[in-house]
């Protein structure tokens, strides 16, 4: 219970002692105060021969008072009460919240006055270098759309749309107040039409109509980042549904003016699922090591596979993520669906700063464990590596691991018996996907 409402009975409200003691079944008690809470009478009905009650009636206003009076004192002491019945102002009480409520930066600007800057971009699980200056710049960012066959589990091959030869695409990093300057060139021999709907966008389509580009083409636009946050960015052209399940999607950081705490590692990982028909067979009797995209499979959202940096063992056999002990890392997870909630999770670590819905501006949740990300959806996950070992990176939705959804991040140094041992050794289950 709110402070707030124990303190009703300095405004002149009820404390449940008092409405039994005016309850008009407590002979001589019948005309103290019961209907308005502004009066507060000690006068009796019946005063003649009347006196022991309202000497009664006095010490249980002075009981009330003085019980009202020390919870109110003990309640300012641990910052949580409310005079006005509401907490204060959030910007009025910088120890509250010591990231102020955020402005739109909605400044007009000469775009052609802006110092250009070519953006720095990276593959997953790599995330390009905070960004020092204090100033907007035009910030170039190039993409390029194309098909490329690759591997997308231990046993099958997929051509995936991509922007940049990779699925998931680059990860740009702008800062709150550039104009990004954003180049589309169309190289896939397909013939399909491609663009950029980018969520940290602000105007229809988040930019799709302005970007699509025909076989061949390029496109530039700009846009002017004025939110602070992650955000994931997808192509929309249409169908969209199948350019996003075909792989065309990454992640935007645009950094506030002031940037989230420093970390010794950043990562970038993105969640998707894939839909696909089974292998055909081919003319030597075989099974072909390609699939193909299955409409009917998405549409009913049951995926061949779900994975973390666009194929199976992208983070575990390849790219697995890395740090020391003692070093705070920091993932910048993404999911781009095209239809599950990831309850993304890392076994045997807690995010203890945890950027919900990838808003950097509010004070961070603390000590999660496991946090939904739905399709579309970002969010910033800081952990402390406090023991050695192996992490495992999963989407709690567990029976995911069995279609690719496991990603490790290994922390090397000298084990901490102190935090985490027994005199027994460690004995790991046989054939175990999440304690390797
Ligand atoms: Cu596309």
């Amino acid at each position: 219970m709110r402070v707030s409402s124990r303190l009703r009975a300095f405004t002149g409200r009820p404390t449940n002692e008092l409405k039994r003691f005016c309850n008009p079944s407590n002979t001589g008690a019948s005309n103290l105060w019961c209907s308005s809470p502004k009066r507060l009478s000690t006068v009796s009905s019946n005063q003649t021969g009347h006196q022991g009650q309202s000497t009664r009636l006095k010490y249980a206003i002075l009981l009330s008072t003085s019980a009202a009076t020390s919870w109110f004192l003990y309640a300012r002491q641990q910052g949580t009460v409310y005079l006005e019945g509401k907490p204060p102002s959030q910007e009025a009480d910088p120890k509250r919240n010591p990231r102020p409520n955020f402005h739109l930066r909605d400044d007009k600007i000469d775009i052609d006055k802006l110092p250009k800057e070519k953006a720095i971009l990276t593959t997953a699980p790599d995330v390009p270098p905070h960004i020092s200056r204090d100033h907007p710049v035009l910030l170039q960012v190039d993409l390029e759309t194309t098909t490329k066959l690759s591997q997308l589990t231990s046993t099958h091959k997929y051509e995936k749309w991509t922007f940049n030869d990779s699925s998931p695409g680059p990860f740009i990093r702008a800062r709150v107040g550039d104009v990004i300057e954003l180049s589309l060139t169309n190289r896939d021999e397909s013939g399909n039409p491609h663009n950029i709907d980018s969520h940290g966008f602000l105007g229809p389509g988040g930019g799709a109509s302005i970007t699509t580009a025909s076989e061949g083409e390029t496109k530039t636009a700009h846009f002017k980042v004025m939110y602070p946050g992650l955000f994931i960015y997808h192509c929309a052209a249409a169908p969209v549904p199948v350019h996003i399940a075909n792989g065309m999607y990454g992640l935007i950081y645009v950094q506030p003016e002031d940037d989230l705490p420093p970390v010794d590692r950043e990562y970038y990982v993105m969640q998707s699922e894939f839909y696909h028909e089974p292998p055909e067979k081919m003319d030597n009797g075989r099974m072909s090591p390609e699939v193909e995209f299955s409409y009917p499979n998405a549409q009913r959202e049951e995926p061949s596979v779900v994975v973390f940096n666009g194929h199976e063992g992208a983070v575990t056999t390849d790219k697995p993520l890395k740090a020391r002990l003692d070093e705070t890392v920091r993932i910048f997870f993404g999911n781009a669906g095209p239809n599950l909630t990831s309850s993304f999770h890392v076994i045997g670590s807690n995010f203890h700063r945890l950027y919900r819905d990838g808003d950097v501006t509010s004070p961070p949740g603390q000590f999660v464990s496991t946090t939904p990300v739905p399709p579309g959806g970002a969010t910033i996950a800081d952990m402390k590596m406090v023991v050695p070992g192996t992490y495992t990176l999963v989407d709690h939705a567990i029976f995911r691991i069995e279609k690719g959804a496991i990603g490790y991040l290994n922390v090397s140094g000298p084990e901490r018996p102190d935090f985490y041992g027994s005199d027994e050794p460690p004995n790991p289950c046989v054939g175990c996907k999440l304690h390797p």
